[in-house]
């Protein structure tokens, strides 16, 4: 017999054993009158004779059987395989740990060392024959499927009115925005910083050095590397400073965390807004313009304010600047603590400790800060007589401020 591919008969099939320098490139012939074995690349055929093989030949045989009975019986399951349900089952009975291929795999142990590898290989193969079929199926299947969502989906008339309920800004969202603008207008940029802040930032960089008591006011939430969540929005203070120079006018809004406990007016997540201006001969009359400006704008009428000193160790001198409540028009309500009015702004002269943290020349230049709670500000301009609805999630109540 010639020595070729041509040369083989229908039932031929290559095997491998794990010798591979003695039989490697065998192939196995089962024709129908006998079983020869030859050598595939040499110049003559070399038969090994039927009496030295029958055993290996049969194993040979018969697992190359199976694996083809498998793979016809795979084939004709997935034929019928109409949804990627069906093809999940499928592959759990071909492929799952208690499957088709798992039990050919469990013969292995079985099998004479020295046909091993080609058992192990036939099965693979298989395997992953059937891995392919079932991916290119499955694809097809999702295709159908989308297709099928498709077709199948109700036509709609975009002439027809519809519900247009869109959903609505928060209130915070909408004063900040607001408060952002009227800034915006007066030549200040608007400025961005992290919630997760260092000591450094938070404290230090504003005069608060360790063991300072003004920190025993603003407990936060530390985090394992040290950091911590920012109580205020004046922690972005010096990094504006440094990124800018002088001289400057920058708002930074922001969320900031205390761990305190909750009422009417007070929650532990809520808004400020920080402010900065530093310049040539900046004094109180500056900052207290522009708070007024700033109030007056968004209220759109006149509201009684007052300023009282008060101390912060990052502005000497430091004010309180309160709001007359209105919800109960100053005579006393919880949103205010019964006291009539509700502190908004805390603000002041920047001291020259801070601005030499910030790199500015404190001979040359002075600053105002104020630190505006975005949150109270919300609860006076839409009414909100409890600040925790701010937070509470609650479309229903939140979506009726919108617009006020
Ligand atoms: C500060 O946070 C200072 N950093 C403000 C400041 C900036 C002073 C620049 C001077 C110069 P205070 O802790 O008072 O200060 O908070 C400022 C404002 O944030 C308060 O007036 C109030 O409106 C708001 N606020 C503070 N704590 C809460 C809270 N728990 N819930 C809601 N709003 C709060």
């Amino acid at each position: 017999m010639g020595i070729s591919e041509n040369a083989r008969c229908k039932g031929c099939v290559d095997f491998f054993t794990t010798d591979s320098s003695k039989n490697a490139g065998n192939t196995l012939c089962i024709n129908e009158y006998f079983w020869t074995v030859w050598r595939k690349k040499g110049a003559q055929d070399l038969c090994i004779g039927f009496s030295e093989v029958p055993l290996f030949i049969e194993r040979t045989i018969q697992m190359n059987e199976n694996t083809k009975q498998l793979l016809a019986m795979f084939e004709e399951s997935l034929a019928k395989a109409d949804s990627s349900e069906s093809l999940e089952q499928l592959r759990v009975e071909f492929l799952g740990k208690k499957g088709h291929i798992a039990a050919l795999m469990s013969q292995l142990k079985s099998v004479p060392n020295e046909e091993k590898k080609a058992f192990g290989q036939a099965v693979n193969e298989v395997k992953q024959e059937i891995e392919k079929k079932l991916a290119d199926a499955h694809a097809d299947i999702v295709k159908k499927e989308e297709q099928k969502l498709i077709d199948s989906a109700e036509d709609y008339d975009v002439t027809l009115p519809m519900d247009i309920d869109m959903g609505s800004y928060h209130p915070i969202t909408v004063i900040q925005r607001e408060v952002e603008e009227i800034f915006r207008t007066m030549g200040f940029t608007i400025e961005d910083f992290s919630e997760i802040v260092d000591d450094f930032n938070c404290f230090e960089a504003l005069n608060i050095p360790k063991h300072h008591p003004a920190r025993d006011m603003q407990d936060t939430y530390y985090l394992s590397s040290g950091q911590l969540l920012k109580t205020h929005t004046s922690a972005a203070q010096n990094s504006i400073m440094k990124k800018y120079g002088a001289p400057l006018r920058a708002v930074f809004p922001g969320r900031c965390f205390r761990n305190e406990s909750t009422d009417a007016c007070h929650e532990n997540t809520f808004f400020q807004m920080e402010g900065i201006m530093i310049d040539e001969d900046i004094s109180i009359s500056n900052l207290i313009y522009f708070m007024k400006t700033m109030l007056s704008e968004v209220f759109g009428q006149d509201v009684n304010v007052r300023l009282r000193p008060g101390f912060f160790p990052f502005v000497e001198p430091g004010f309180e600047l309160d709001i007359q409540c209105l919800i109960c028009g100053g005579d006393g309500c919880p949103s205010c603590k019964n006291s009539g009015w509700l502190e908004l702004c805390p603000c002041g002269m920047i001291h020259p400790n801070v601005l030499n943290y910030g790199g500015i020349d404190t001979e040359k230049y002075t600053g105002f800060a104020f630190g505006l709670g975005l949150t109270r500000l919300a609860m006076m301009k839409y009414g909100i007589k409890d600040i925790r609805v701010l937070n509470s999630g609650n479309l229903k109540s939140l979506s009726q401020f919108i617009g006020k």
